[in-house]
C-alpha cells in the first residue's frame, strides 16, 4: 500500500524525471529521491543519454546519509552495462534498505533485473507506486521497448470551424506566436518530425528548433541536437534547395522504389538520407516508415502535416495523440478539413477521448487520445 509519504517523494521523483524530458532521449526522462525517515537527503535526475541515471546523481547527493535509506525512483534500477554501470548495484553499494519504484523497465536488457537484483541483496522493494502518474513520463520509451513502433503525436492547427488550409494550400498562420512556441517545445520532445512533401512544397516548412521561439530554459543546448527530420515523398518532389534539407540537423526521405534515381542521387548529394520502400499504388508503407525510424532510436515523432497524411495515419490507427491548436477564426466551406478521412456513416467515426483543453494566448489547445484498440 502507497503511504501519504510515498505519494509525496514519488511526486517529488516526477518532478525531478520532468526536468529531463527534454534531453534523455534515446533515453527515458527519471527522477530519484533518497530519504532518511521524513527528510530528503538525496535527489537526481537523468540530463542526457551518455551521462549517469538518476539514482548515481541522488547516491552522490546523499552520501553516507543513504545507509539504511529509501530511495524512490520513477522507473525500475537497471540491472545492465549500458553506457553507465548498473544502477541498482550502486543503490546495493550504498547499503540502501528499500527501493520504491514507479514501474518495471520496459526495456528488455532489465525488465525485472534490477528489482530481482536489489532482493537478491536483501534491498526491500516495491514497485507501482504511482504507476499511471509515472508512466506519462515516457510514451515514446515504452512505446518503442513494447512495441518496436514509435510514439506518434499529431499536431494540428485549426480553425473554429476544424479548417486546416485554404483550398489554395495557404495556411500560414492560422494560430499566434504563442501555439507556435508551444509547438517548438513539441518538436523539443520528439526525436523525429514527420511531414509530407506537400508541406515542404507549400510553405516550404524547416521543421527545425529555433532558440528565438523556443520558450525553454535549455533553448540554446536544445538547437544544436536537432530531431530527424522526414519527409514522406513518393515520387521525390523535395527540391534540393528546400529549407528542410538545408537547415540544421539530420533529414531523412522516404520515396517509392519507382522514383527517379538521379533525384535520389540530388538529394543525397546534398545531405539528405533517402530510402526508398516497396509500395502499393506509389504510397508508402506508413507502418514501415514507423519501424524503420524504430532503428534510429526514435521514441517520439511528431507529425506535422496536412489533412491527407494526417488522416491516412489516422485512419492506420497509427496516431497515439492528438495535439490540436483551435484560432478563433472561421476559415469557410472551401477550405481543408482538420483530416482526410471519407467515411460517409455514422457506424465509421473515430471516437477520441479529450482530457485536456487549455488557453495558449489566443488560441485552446486540445490533447485528445484515439481509441486505437
Ligand atoms: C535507470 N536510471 O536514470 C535511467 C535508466 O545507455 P545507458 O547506460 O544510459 O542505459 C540506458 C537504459 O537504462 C535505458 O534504456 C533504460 O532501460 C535505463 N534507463 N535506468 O536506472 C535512469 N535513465
Ligand atoms: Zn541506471
Amino acid at each position: 500500500m502507497a503511504s501519504a509519504s510515498d505519494h509525496q517523494n514519488m511526486s517529488r521523483a516526477i518532478e525531478l524525471a520532468r526536468k529531463g524530458r527534454y534531453t534523455t532521449r534515446p533515453n527515458p526522462s527519471v527522477g530519484c529521491v533518497i530519504v532518511q525517515g521524513d527528510q530528503v537527503v538525496g535527489e537526481g535526475y537523468h540530463e542526457r543519454a551518455g551521462e549517469p541515471h538518476a539514482e548515481v546523481h541522488a547516491l552522490a547527493m546523499a552520501g553516507s546519509q543513504a545507509k539504511g535509506a529509501t530511495a524512490y525512483v520513477t522507473l525500475e534500477p537497471c540491472s545492465h552495462f549500458g553506457r553507465t554501470p548498473p544502477c541498482a548495484e550502486a543503490l546495493i553499494k550504498a547499503g540502501v534498505a528499500e527501493v520504491v519504484v514507479g514501474m518495471q523497465d520496459p526495456n528488455p536488457q532489465v525488465a525485472g533485473r534490477g528489482i530481482r537484483m536489489l532482493e537478491e541483496k536483501g534491498v526491500v522493494t516495491r514497485v507501482g507506486v504511482m504507476e499511471a502518474e509515472v508512466r506519462t513520463l515516457n510514451p515514446g520509451f515504452i512505446k518503442r521497448m513494447q512495441t518496436g513502433r514509435p510514439y506518434v503525436r499529431a499536431k494540428l492547427a485549426m480553425s473554429l470551424d476544424g479548417r486546416t488550409a485554404m483550398a489554395s494550400g495557404e495556411s500560414q498562420w492560422i494560430t499566434g506566436p504563442q501555439a507556435r512556441s508551444e509547438v517548438q517545445s513539441l518538436r523539443a520532445l520528439s526525436g523525429a518530425i514527420v511531414t509530407g512533401v506537400g508541406s515542404i512544397l507549400h510553405d516550404n516548412s524547416s521543421l527545425t528548433l529555433r532558440e528565438n521561439e523556443l520558450n525553454l530554459p535549455e533553448a540554446e543546448a536544445l538547437v544544436q541536437n536537432q530531431p530527424l527530420r522526414v519527409v514522406l515523398d513518393s515520387s521525390l518532389r523535395t527540391p534540393v534547395d528546400a529549407k528542410v534539407i538545408t537547415g540544421p540537423g539530420q533529414v531523412m526521405i522516404f520515396c517509392s522504389v519507382q522514383a527517379d534515381k538521379a533525384r535520389k542521387r540530388a538529394l543525397e548529394e546534398a545531405g539528405a538520407e533517402v530510402l526508398m520502400l516497396d509500395s502499393h499504388d506509389g504510397r508508402i508503407n506508413l507502418e514501415q516508415m514507423l519501424e524503420i525510424l524504430i532503428t534510429k532510436d526514435i521514441n517520439d515523432v511528431l507529425l506535422e502535416t496536412g489533412a491527407t497524411l494526417a488522416g491516412a495515419m489516422m485512419e492506420q490507427g497509427l496516431v497515439d495523440e492528438l495535439v490540436v491548436f483551435m484560432a478563433p477564426v472561421l476559415m469557410g466551406s472551401s477550405a481543408r478539413p482538420l483530416m482526410d478521412m471519407p467515411f460517409a456513416t455514422m457506424a465509421e467515426k473515430l471516437n477520441l477521448n479529450i482530457t485536456d483543453i487549455r488557453a495558449v494566448g489566443n488560441d485552446w489547445k486540445i490533447t485528445a487520445f484515439p481509441n486505437n484498440d
